[in-house]
């Protein structure tokens, strides 16, 4: 008789559907009004011999009912797992909605491409504080104690607090300090990011953007500094035979000093990149002063190193024609959806930067 109720209540585990139907199979088996619960009471009206011997042969009814449970319960919990898998699987290559409102801002943009590039080269990406003191922002770069970059008029200060005069970043050199400060050499990082001058017309907004490199090794020369910014360039305008002019300038910062110029070709109010013989300027660069390395903790007999810097506004400007420069910080939806770019359209440099 036992052998009866056996099958049938395994053929019921195994004809369950789905948990809760399994579930009624157990109430209705082992539960406390359950089938193998009843037969468990009767066993107090059995003789002592019958009563073992019928209740061992209902412990193992149950113990093999209850295995059976537990399997079915697996099965089920795997066969819904695998339902549910399958119901909501996602494409992942499938391409970004074209429909989507949201635009990248072409600064943003502008950035990471740059940032793809140098990448690519071996620089790492560093980062540091918009809020400056006078020692990372001038000091060690060798600004002297009255130099007009100083004055009042060109740089944010910020009312004084612990006596310490703190300033908005006038370019991201101070990431850079910090940077040789926090670290031995070899050095080679772009520090990209906001700055701010008190300046504003048709070409200066208080707030730009800077993207800074710099490298520091123990031969490190500026045959170096010619190559990674003629490969910058081409990569960047994609331009192949772009050609670069160096012409020599002055920072406080880089003995010596350079602005380079990039070929293009000025034509009816329209401007091409290429070997045309005039010319554009776009950054300044240089070999690091001694005087930095040394402010900076790197011994500047055993090192040397480049460094250059150049505005992103600027350049975002040149290579998608956006003819003003103070709308990019008007936050007007209609010019961010015709001049940015679509989110995730990530610049890399196997994509290609330009479209
Ligand atoms: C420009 C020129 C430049 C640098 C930035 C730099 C940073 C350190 C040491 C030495 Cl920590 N130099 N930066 C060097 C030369 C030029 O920027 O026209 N920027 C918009």
């Amino acid at each position: 008789m036992l052998d009866a109720l056996k099958d049938e209540l395994l053929s019921l585990v195994n004809a369950a559907a789905d948990l809760p139907a399994l579930d009624e199979v157990r109430v209705n088996a082992l539960g406390k009004k359950g089938r193998i619960t009843g037969f468990m009471k009767e066993l107090g009206g059995l003789s002592p011999d019958e009563r073992k011997e019928r209740g061992q042969a209902l412990n193992a009814l149950k113990d093999e009912i209850a295995a059976a449970l537990d399997a079915r319960k697996l099965d089920l919990a795997a066969a819904h797992m695998k339902a549910r898998l399958e119901a909501e699987r996602v494409d992942v290559t499938l391409p970004v909605r074209p429909e989507t409102e949201g635009r990248i801002h072409p600064i943003s943009q502008t950035m990471d491409e740059m940032i793809a590039i140098f990448a690519e080269m071996g620089f790492s990406v560093a980062e540091g504080p918009d809020v400056e003191d006078d020692f990372h922002n001038f000091t060690a770069l060798n600004f002297p104690v009255g130099h007009p970059a100083r004055d009042m008029h060109d740089t944010f200060y910020l009312p004084d607090a612990d006596d310490k005069k703190m300033l908005l970043r006038t370019h991201t050199s101070p990431v850079q300090v910090r940077t040789m400060l926090n670290n031995k050499p070899p050095i080679r990082i772009v520090a990209p990011g906001r700055t701010y001058r008190s300046d504003y017309d048709m070409t200066h907004t208080p707030m730009f953007h800077q993207i800074e490199g710099l490298v520091i090794d123990e031969a490190t020369n500026m045959g170096h500094l010619k190559g990674c910014l003629v490969e910058f360039c081409r990569a960047f305008f994609d331009v192949d035979d772009l050609p670069l002019r160096f012409r020599p300038s002055f920072f406080p910062f880089t003995e010596p000093s350079a602005e380079v110029d990039i070929g293009c070709l000025r034509k009816g109010g329209e401007l091409k990149l290429g070997n045309y013989g005039d010319w554009l300027e776009i950054l300044g660069c240089g070999m690091v002063h001694p005087n930095v390395l040394e402010a900076c903790g790197i011994d500047s007999t055993k090192y040397q190193g480049f460094a250059f810097g150049m505005g992103v506004e600027r350049v975002a400007m040149l290579k998608y024609g956006i003819p003003d420069l103070r709308t990019f910080f008007e936050a007007d939806l209609r010019w961010l959806k015709h001049y940015g770019f679509v989110p995730l359209d990530i610049p890399n440099i196997a994509h290609g930067l330009t479209r």
